[in-house]
């Protein structure tokens, strides 16, 4: 049985979309954010005290975007996964690694220093600065969806799951304001996915049923 150590709202929502959208037996533990301060006793699993954490029998991953991949080509084959014979197996392999390396970076920081920061260490100017550079980047979303109702491959792939949660945490930061046309329509088309749909739907009843507040 795979194991998900999952925060509500954080990165762990990538591998748990694809455990939905794949449809695998999964046991979905929660926790209170950030868990190396409200849950000391998981450093003994993860030392880093980041979510998400997954274990699979020897198997144990803390890359959100890494585990969607994981769970797709071991636990495959899988439509969510491009081929390395597929020509977009490139293009799929970048939104892979650009969702958390590019995309998120700079969003982590106007959490930061919005939210998780005491008050006197917030920094309106660093969240401000990193949220416009958020922005920028996502120039290469508004882009590759101009034409396509997906990031690559002509379908919906693990690379729309890995993105569509960057769009998540933006929109709970307040970004989505910002988004370009084509963005907000992409963001929307997602958000009607029943795996996704599913996967919210999973963390709130656990959540609930652990007796774990809404993290930020
Ligand atoms: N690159 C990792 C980053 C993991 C990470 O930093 N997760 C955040 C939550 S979204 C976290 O655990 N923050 C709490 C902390 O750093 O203590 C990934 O893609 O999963």
């Amino acid at each position: 049985m795979i194991t998900l150590y999952h925060c509500e709202g954080a990165r762990s929502f990538r591998p748990l979309w694809m455990l939905e959208e794949m449809r695998l037996p999964y046991e979905l533990k929660m926790l209170p954010f950030p868990p190396r301060v409200f849950a000391k006793e998981y450093l003994a699993i993860n030392p880093l005290g980041t979510i998400p954490f997954m274990i699979d029998d020897d198997t144990k991953m803390s890359e959100s975007s890494g585990i969607c991949h994981y769970l797709g080509t071991r636990h495959g084959p899988s439509d969510l996964i491009v081929a390395m014979n597929d020509p977009a197996y490139g293009a799929f392999l970048n939104w892979m690694y650009f969702s958390d390396a590019t995309l998120t970076f700079p969003q982590t920081l106007v959490l930061r220093y919005t939210r998780l920061e005491p008050e006197e260490r917030r920094n309106p100017q660093v969240a401000t600065d990193y949220a416009k550079w958020f922005l920028g980047r996502l120039r290469a979303v508004e882009a590759a969806t101009t034409r396509s109702e997906t990031l690559c491959a002509g379908r919906f792939t693990a690379a729309d799951i890995v993105i569509g949660y960057a769009l998540r945490l933006a929109d709970t930061l307040g970004l989505s304001k910002d988004f370009g046309p084509n963005v907000a329509a992409y963001f929307a088309r997602l958000q009607q996915r029943d795996g996704y749909q599913r996967a919210l739907a999973a963390e709130r009843a656990a959540a609930k049923e652990q007796g774990i507040s809404r993290s930020a």
